[in-house]
């Protein structure tokens, strides 16, 4: 309504010009009505600037009195004066009085070319007729794009509200999980200090089997050096028995096992087997060898490209008794490892309430400590514990996830989508402007770019500001900012003028200043429904 009213005001206006026909007898050639007091017949005249005062017959007597050019209004006698066309009908003009019968018609009432009056027609009542329908077009666009903008209005008043009630459904659910969690980590934790209960006692046991068995193949292999080292089987391990090992010497610097030296371990001259593991075999066992070949079964199968000879075989069996104790060490020390890592864990939860990422889980039958499977319960605590584990990190996720939704629908209602909610139509929309060279794409609350037109990598012109307009409109522009940054200049940024239109549509690009992009875009979310800015009134 207000709209309509507007217009026809804008009419009335017109048709005042029109109707009044504007009688210029009553004033001197090419003075606005607004200056006709300025210019009085019965006075003298005084030069705008003041710097003259002369009589009233010489105002546009074709020569120029005043150094502003003011008493030649009508004419070309001033080379800076100025020539008032009425141009009734349609918009008033002010042309340099140079143009004052020059023989170009200037002024659509053709009053500029007055010495020849058959010169230039009247066109001021067609330009009228164009401008009104220039305007009435314009106005009617307006009208269908303030349309549309009520429509996006609403769908994103209905999508803020739907985000609002979704934050606060999610957050019903957040709180629900979350108790759901804490359950879930306290029955975690309970039967996880079972489970390691029971584990630590498994191990336990594993490595006192391990142990015992450890002593007792030490033990078979002291018996058996002995009765190798006693060659002549009396029951009695002599110094000279020892000296047939030369692997024993302790100080091999001489070059030679002295008897001396083989006394010294033996501590006596000779003994029985049981003074032998009680006092000798515990501190020969690392360095003794045995002379004797191992059985064919136990040897390691040569390779088929490989013939080794006897002493060979006999390196390779000496290295594998080496090793055997070193593997059995290297068992213990990832057993170790193991039961850290799972302390480890039950740790990081423990500490803070921090999210971490979920440790993996221990596997359903953990036989790597010592190749001996857990028990019954054992393994059915393993299992238990697995399962809550589980079942924890499953509402843990399921709550990360439910945050990140939060946190994105918190984002999205933090955008400003204007007075009306109308512009949330562009989020999660592209628009793009071929030119030339380049392809320029403005997606809305997100970010400004170029890339090559024939393809090529994409340059950031800017992310995603804020609204940038004047304060009586900061709808009217928006800025993109923290773009890539030019090479030794500054980061690029784009400001986007906001005009209405029918559509959205991306208008123009422009780079006023280096790396200072200008776009233009149209859409029905600036369109107004009375915006008297919009109707150029008085340039009619
Ligand atoms: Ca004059
Ligand atoms: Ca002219
Ligand atoms: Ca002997
Ligand atoms: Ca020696």
């Amino acid at each position: 309504m207000i709209c309509k009213y507007l217009f026809l005001t804008f009419i009335l206006h017109i048709d005042l010009y029109d109707a009044s026909q504007m009688v210029q007898v009553d004033r001197p050639r090419g003075v606005s009505l607004t200056k006709k007091v300025l210019y009085d017949p019965a006075k003298e005249f005084t030069c705008f600037d003041g710097s003259q005062t002369i009589q009233f017959q010489f105002v546009n007597d074709d020569y120029c009195d005043c150094n502003d050019g003011s008493d030649e209004p009508g004419t070309s006698a001033c080379p800076n004066g100025s020539f008032h066309c009425t141009n009734a009908g349609y918009r008033p003009q002010n042309i340099p009085s140079s143009r004052v019968n020059d023989g170009i018609c200037d002024c659509c009432d053709g009053t500029d070319e007055w010495k020849t009056p058959t010169a230039c027609a009247n066109t001021c009542m067609e330009l009228r007729r164009a401008a009104l329908e220039e305007n009435k077009k314009k106005m009617e666009e307006s009208s269908k794009g303030f349309a549309l903008r009520q429509e996006y209005a609403k769908t994103g008043q209905a999508k803020k509200l739907e985000r609002q009630e979704k934050v606060k459904e999610l957050q019903q659910e957040l709180a629900q999980i979350q108790l759901l969690e804490d359950t879930l980590k306290t029955e975690k934790e309970a039967i996880e200090i079972q489970e390691t209960a029971a584990i630590d006692e498994h191990k336990r046991i594993a490595e006192e089997k391990q142990q015992k068995i450890a002593h007792e193949e030490n033990l078979r292999k002291g018996a058996e050096a002995f009765s190798e080292m006693d060659v002549d089987k009396d029951g009695s391990l002599t110094i000279p028995e020892l000296l047939s090992h030369p692997e024993l010497d302790p100080d091999t610097s001489d070059g030679i096992f002295t008897e001396e030296e083989a006394l010294t371990i033996l501590q006596a001259g000779s003994v029985d087997m049981a003074v032998f593991m009680d006092t000798v075999w515990g501190a020969i066992n690392e360095t003794f060898r045995t002379n004797i070949p191992p059985p064919m079964e136990e040897q390691e199968t040569p390779a088929e490209d490989q013939i080794q000879d006897g002493s060979e075989q006999e390196r390779e069996a000496d290295r594998e008794l080496l090793e055997e104790p070193e593997e059995e060490d290297q068992d213990q020390d990832e057993e170790d490892e193991d039961s850290d890592e799972e302390y480890d864990d039950e740790h990081e939860y423990d500490e803070d309430g921090e999210y971490r990422e979920p440790p993996v889980l221990r596997k359903e039958t953990d036989t790597s400590n010592s190749g001996e499977p857990y028990d019954e319960i054992t393994q059915n605590l393993v299992n238990q514990a697995n399962e809550a584990r589980s079942k924890f990190q499953e509402a843990q996720t399921k709550k990360k996830n439910l945050e990140n939704e939060v946190e994105s629908l918190n984002k999205a209602l933090e955008l400003d989508f204007g007075p009306d909610e109308g512009y949330q139509a562009l989020q999660f929309q592209c628009f793009e402007l071929l030119t030339m060279e380049y392809k320029y794409k403005l997606c809305p609350y997100d970010k400004a770019t170029q890339s090559p037109k024939n393809g090529g990598s994409e340059t950031v012109l800017g992310r995603w500001g804020s609204w940038s307009g004047p304060p009586e409109n900061i709808y009217a522009k928006m800025m993109y900012e923290n773009g890539i940054t030019c090479w030794n200049g500054p980061a690029r940024s784009t400001e986007v003028v906001i005009r209405c239109g029918m559509e959205h549509k991306l208008l123009s690009v422009d780079e006023p200043s280096r790396c200072a992009y200008k776009y233009e875009f149209a859409t029905p979310c600036a369109c107004t429904q009375v915006d008297p800015n919009a109707l150029p009134r008085d340039e009619l």
